[in-house]
């Protein structure tokens, strides 16, 4: 074996030429490794004795693409689509040998060899759209020439990731090796050798790309359905235009093209926030404070008490997971209630083509129902799901203990408890956690890991690692009113209602955020939700909404009454404006003598985001939050904050946070006594110094 340098090696057996990356974790193309594979394939070409190339790599993955860490440093060559092109450039033909992830400039290595051969775990994918840019090392050019523009458009339009066999079926690959994928490799080079099979560059084909470059017309119907609804975000548009180079443009053309997009896209705020997220959801699995050598215990079995809607979603996420879950609920005829829905929801994604029959059939196998709660003894994780009933919590979990072994995880789904009140009728409260599901809960990615004060470290290990295996994004949360997400929204509803006291109409409002990102409104979210919930809330807190609580007094409680803050015609979800609820507003503003006034949609967005950023920091002043990256995470993944903006806290960064303190003080002038629109003392102080709250975490992390 022959070291090219610390990343990339060669070595020769018989006719092949091994070139292998081993550039952990994950072998991504940093500086070292490209120019590894430029050396390491000139040095293979030089040798004499070797007919055909193997790449390869060592360790759990083929290569997971560009080194995020090297974005927006300042360039080394040789760049990913030198080294690619050297690749391609080979006198010798060159096998690339997958296992594990070939993603992004990964597959692009790939791409740029002249055979694709992969173990049947092999997944690959373009995931850059995801980071705010493009395959921009070649993906959009030689992607289509192998499977076709319309194929290989909606591949990096979604992201998605594909195993071997997909790969095979689509042509991306030649075949599936089975066995160590080294030595799969290099039997497969044998046998081009001892076949004397020749190979065209991927550059070089146009099989697949005449049909669209004589018609396109179905591959422009695809881009106009894929970036629909994207108008906000700049990827989309880059990936269709580059996509089209691809039969539009010299190859050669086309990749200069994509590399000046690219770079754009790379130095914007989308793919820095986006880049931003990526290494947010790695960090938001540490839990800090916790000893060192903390193991989540394995969870074989699930229970989950409470079969209502949320009780069945979190069933649905488990089953979805392949871990076999129980559903408890007091009686028969809730049970088959809960598991009837569970049903109906599978059922409608099997109409609509996005699950399986067979795989409705494997996830209902898995669900079990019982209405005895001591059923739930056996299972190694207990969820609690059921109405926010305190008294028949405390119940719930003393029984619960009782009928579970120690160590069993004993959790609760609430979302306005006070964690610690129901953990108190506890022996081991230590095995006791909040988990704080967002409705759907079989969709919602977030969840809000929330430590009592006597959680153990174990518990909250394990509520952690279930979450993600289940398919969740969780976040740690303290104890507060609230948790994170709750606590900072109530911030935005109180200003929605003034800025309905001021006269401006529920489809302004919504249309305010829909037009920052948000999918929906905070309007018709209440509207679907149910009105009651929150004016419930309202009436235990003591803390009324004028115009809110007049909407619900006259019992428009949203859709599920035809109207609320809108009307909704029979059988149809879609929002339409409300007359009756227009006049409302202008009535009880009259009432509370609030003089109406033109209000821009920038300072709508100022209004209702801006209070909820400044109890961002109060969450992370008081510990409740770990990290202000923790808090976006909450935003983006339950609450629709378009992720292109990096949530709330990166967001506050970017808008500058003196400004924040400014308009938050212009607000409370308008609203005097508003308490919540005093900056937080932890804003106040990162804005004076002309810090950020990026700052803030770094020191905090480092101390
Ligand atoms: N660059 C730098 N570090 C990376 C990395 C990457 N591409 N991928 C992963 N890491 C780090 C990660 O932060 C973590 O670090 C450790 O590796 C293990 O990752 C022109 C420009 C490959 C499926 O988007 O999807 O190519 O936290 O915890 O669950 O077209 O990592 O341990 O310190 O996620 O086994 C496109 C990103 C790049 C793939 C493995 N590529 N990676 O998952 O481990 S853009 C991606 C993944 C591009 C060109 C463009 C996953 C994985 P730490 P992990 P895992």
């Amino acid at each position: 074996m022959s070291l090219i340098n610390n990343a990339v090696s060669t070595e020769t057996r018989g006719d092949v030429g091994l070139l292998l990356i081993d550039s952990p974790p994950v072998n991504a193309l940093s500086h070292a490794v490209r120019e590894g594979l430029v050396q390491g394939a000139a040095a293979l070409n030089d040798d004499p004795a070797v007919k055909v190339i193997v790449l390869a790599c060592r360790g759990r993955t083929f290569c997971a693409g560009a080194d995020i860490t090297e974005f927006g440093k300042p360039k080394r060559e040789p760049s990913l689509q030198a080294a690619i092109a050297a690749l391609e450039a080979s006198g010798k033909p060159i096998v690339a040998a997958l296992h594990g992830a070939a993603l992004g400039g990964g597959l692009e290595v790939a791409l740029g060899c002249h055979f694709r051969v992969a173990v049947p775990s092999a997944r690959m994918g373009l995931p850059e759209i995801t980071l705010g840019i493009f395959p921009g090392a070649g993906g959009t050019q030689r992607l289509p020439r192998i499977i076709g523009p319309e194929k290989a458009l909606e591949l990096i339009m979604a992201g998605r990731q594909i195993s071997a066999r997909e790969a095979l079926a689509l042509g991306v690959i030649d075949e599936v090796i089975e066995g160590e994928p080294i030595d799969a490799g290099l039997a497969f080079a044998a046998r081009v050798i001892a076949e004397g099979r020749s190979a065209t560059a991927v550059r070089d084909r146009t099989d697949r790309i005449d049909a669209t470059r004589a018609d396109p017309s179905a591959f422009d119907g695809l881009a106009e359905k894929l970036t629909r609804g994207r108008s906000l975000e700049l990827a989309p548009a880059a990936v269709v235009a580059s996509v089209r180079r691809s039969f539009t443009t010299p190859i050669d053309e086309a990749l200069a093209a994509d590399t000046a997009a690219n770079a754009e896209l790379m130095a914007g705020s989308q793919s820095r926030a986006l880049r931003y997220l990526f290494f947010a959801e790695r960090e938001a699995a540490k839990v800090a404070g916790l000893p060192a050598v903390v193991v989540a215990r394995d969870v074989k079995h699930a229970a989950v008490i409470g079969a209502g809607t949320m009780g069945g979603g979190i069933a649905m996420s488990f089953a979805a997971a392949g871990v076999p879950v129980k559903l408890i609920d007091a009686t028969d005829e809730a049970l088959q209630r809960g598991i009837e829905r569970i049903r109906g929801n599978y059922e409608t994604s099997v109409k609509r083509g996005s699950l399986a029959a067979e795989a409705m059939a494997q996830r209902l196998a898995l669900i079990s129902g019982a209405t005895d709660r001591s059923t739930a003894a056996g299972s190694d994780i207990v969820i609690e799901a059921v109405f926010e009933d305190e008294a028949l919590k405390r119940e719930i979990f003393a029984e619960l203990e009782r009928v579970c072994a120690p160590g069993t995880i004993l959790a609760s789904n609430t979302s306005a408890l006070d964690v610690d009140a129901i953990a108190s009728v506890l022996e081991r409260p230590e095995d006791f956690v909040g988990m704080h599901f967002f409705a759907p809960a079989n969709v919602m990615k977030l969840l809000e890991v929330v430590c009592a004060a006597k959680s153990g470290p174990e518990a909250i290990m394990t509520a952690m690692a279930v979450g993600r295996r289940i398919g969740k994004v969780p976040v740690v949360s303290g104890n507060c009113d609230g948790f994170i997400g709750n606590r900072m929204v109530a911030k935005r509803s109180a200003q929605v209602e003034l800025l309905l006291q001021k006269g401006v109409a529920p489809q302004a409002v919504d249309g305010a955020l829909k037009a920052f990102g948000f999918p929906m409104g905070p309007l018709a979210i209440n509207d679907m939700s149910g009105l009651d919930v929150g004016w419930s809330i309202r009436k235990r807190r003591g803390t009324p909404f004028p115009i809110a609580d007049a909407i619900c007094e006259r019992g428009w409680l949203g859709q599920k009454t035809g109207q609320g803050y809108y009307k909704y015609a029979p059988d149809d979800r879609t929002p339409q404006p409300n007359p009756e609820v227009e006049q409302l507003i202008r009535e009880i503003s009259a009432q509370l003598g609030v003089e109406p006034r033109e209000i821009s949609q920038a300072e709508m967005v100022e209004r209702m985001l801006f209070p909820l950023i400044n109890e961002g920091a109060r969450i992370l002043e008081e510990g409740i939050a770990q990290r202000a990256s923790d808090i976006d995470l909450v935003w983006i993944n339950g609450y629709g904050w378009p992720r292109w903006t990096g949530g709330p806290m990166f967001y506050a960064d970017e808008v500058g946070l003196p400004h924040i303190v400014k308009r938050l003080e212009d607000f409370a002038g308008d609203t005097p006594g508003n308490a919540s629109l005093k900056p937080a003392a932890l804003l106040a102080d990162l804005a004076a110094r002309g810090s950020t709250f990026a700052e803030w975490q770094k020191t905090a992390q480092a101390a």
